[in-house]
């Protein structure tokens, strides 16, 4: 009798990108999280089950073993820190970049730049980094709101196309990070389902190295 491997998720696009990783794997979902309402969607394998939940409390999950095994962005798991956390894998999916961004054509701002993120941890470490003194105010979305309402004068977020900016009169400043989407294991798993979760990320591997020799 196997072990079951419980592997988290977040839907949208990195459950979407993650689909044809987990079918070259040998794992179909049973329902489709974008219209079912469950939580624990099984897979046609006994031993397999996703969970689905919000991007940002993947790593939470798989730190505490509550999930052996995660997919989640960079910016979340240079957020949350990675403790507890294998991460053996980039997936090379859900690319963008993390950046500052700023109003079209704003002149330097003296003193504390104030600056308006998601990613308070990310932000702080980079602008400590460059020894500029800022000014942090947490937001949960829209940050592009804050420097047109006077909110902020920055704001740190991800870009993928530049659409969301452009539409909202700003453009990106600074370059801070390549993103993209990360296997992750919980290491109490590596250690008691090692042979599982090795297949496991063999296969997942195998998948991504094909999909970049196809491309
Ligand atoms: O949406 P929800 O609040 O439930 O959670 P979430 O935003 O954390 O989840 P989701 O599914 O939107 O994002 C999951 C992961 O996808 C992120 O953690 C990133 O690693 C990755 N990813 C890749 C992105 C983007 N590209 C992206 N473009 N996440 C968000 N965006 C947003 C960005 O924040 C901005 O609002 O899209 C907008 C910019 O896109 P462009 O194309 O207009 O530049
Ligand atoms: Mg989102």
């Amino acid at each position: 009798m196997q072990d079951t491997l419980t592997i988290a998720l977040s839907k949208g696009r990195i459950f979407k990108e993650t689909l044809p990783l987990l079918h070259h794997a040998g794992i179909e979902p049973v329902d489709d999280p974008e219209t079912s309402r469950k939580l624990i969607l099984d897979t046609n394998r006994d031993d397999v089950k996703l969970v689905i939940i919000r991007a940002t409390d993947v790593p939470t999950y798989v730190q505490y073993g509550a999930a052996d095994i995660g997919v989640a962005g960079k910016d979340v798991l240079m957020e949350h820190g990675g403790e507890g956390l294998y991460e053996p894998l980039d997936l090379g999916i859900a690319r963008c970049r993390m950046m500052v961004a700023g109003p079209v054509g704003a002149p330097p701002v003296a003193g504390r730049l104030r600056i308006a993120t998601k990613y308070v941890n990310c932000a702080r470490r980079y602008f400590a980094e460059q020894g500029q003194q800022v000014e942090i105010i947490k937001l949960y979305g829209s940050m592009e709101l804050a420097p047109l309402v006077g909110l902020a004068d920055r704001i740190v977020d991800l870009v993928d196309t530049g659409n969301t900016l452009k539409a909202n009169g700003l453009e990106p400043l600074e370059h801070m990070a390549d993103i993209s989407s990360r296997l992750i294991i919980n290491k109490a798993a590596m250690k008691m389902k090692t042979d599982q979760v090795k297949a496991f990320t063999d296969r997942i591997a195998e998948a991504v190295a094909a999909r970049e020799e196809a491309a």
